[in-house]
């Protein structure tokens, strides 16, 4: 079907194979921390230092990490693609932009960026970050977090999304499992705009069956041979 609005979500499953851990399942992040404590804003204040010592352990591994062949198919499609293509990520990494996504929106924010809770000033941030590490704007200390959307937070650009999703013809949701809202509510929203539905995922994620067609297998496989149809090759 010739699509011309394409809307994209993702999630943690599509940097899997890159090496960065997902949240839930086997293994994932939320299995050995306590959500509360480390991704809400009331955790925070209880306990700056481990919420800061949760996300420099993460921000540092990012070193390491490389796009793999999902997150290069994503980026062919935008450049390839005749009509509009909106990557809606929930990952805080930066593998998207690294392997050529331009049409971005990190709506959970960036694990790469600090941000300062006194000026508001976001900057790019790549090192270990501390209570005690002055803005480089405004100068103050004690301000510093990691600038990241958490839990009971606003995402970003949720404007923007919401456009995006009321005009789409074609939604496809790759690597989440379906249980951070508003980004699990966002299939919905593409469905009463009329879209053609899509999940591509390891599993079934816990809104599988609001989805008209559904590809399983792991991003590496099932992502690149996804666009290769669209794009009619
Ligand atoms: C909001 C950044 C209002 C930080 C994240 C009480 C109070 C307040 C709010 C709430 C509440 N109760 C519920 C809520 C809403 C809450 C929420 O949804 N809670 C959940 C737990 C029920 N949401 C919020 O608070 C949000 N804000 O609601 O504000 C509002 C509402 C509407 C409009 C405006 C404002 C803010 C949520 C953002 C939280 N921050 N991350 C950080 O990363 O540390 S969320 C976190 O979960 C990540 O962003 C992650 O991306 C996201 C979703 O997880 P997934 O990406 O899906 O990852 P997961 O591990 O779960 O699944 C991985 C999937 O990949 C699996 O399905 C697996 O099968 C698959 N997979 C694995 N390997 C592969 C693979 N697929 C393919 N190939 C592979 N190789």
């Amino acid at each position: 079907m010739a699509s011309d609005q394409i809307v994209l979500l993702t999630g943690a499953g599509l940097s899997a194979e890159s090496g960065i851990g997902t949240f839930r399942g086997q293994g994932g992040l939320w299995e050995n921390h306590d959500l509360e404590e480390v991704a809400t804003p009331e955790g925070f204040a209880r306990n700056p230092t481990k919420v800061h010592e949760f996300y420099n352990k993460r921000r540092v591994s990012l070193a390491d990490a490389r796009p793999n062949a999902a997150h290069f198919a994503l980026a062919k499609l935008e450049h390839s693609h005749p009509g509009d293509v909106l990557l809606v990520t929930q990952n805080i990494d930066p593998l998207h932009e690294e392997a050529g996504s331009e049409s971005l929106i990190h709506m959970h924010g960036e694990l790469a960026r600090a941000l300062c809770g006194s000026c508001g000033a976001s900057h790019v941030w790549t090192e270990n970050l501390f209570l005690t590490t002055h803005c480089p704007a405004c100068g103050k200390s004690g301000y510093m977090r990691p600038d990241v959307v958490w839990f009971g937070e606003m995402p970003r650009q949720m404007e923007r999304i919401y456009e995006a999703l009321a005009r789409c013809d074609l939604f496809v949701s790759i690597g989440t499992s379906g249980t951070v809202y508003p980004a699990a509510g966002f299939v919905e929203e593409a469905r009463r705009a009329g879209a053609h539905t899509v999940e591509l995922n390891l599993e079934p994620s816990e809104g599988a069956s609001q989805f008209i067609e559904t590809l399983y297998g792991p991003a590496t496989e099932i992502v690149p041979a996804y666009v290769e149809t669209l794009l009619g090759n």
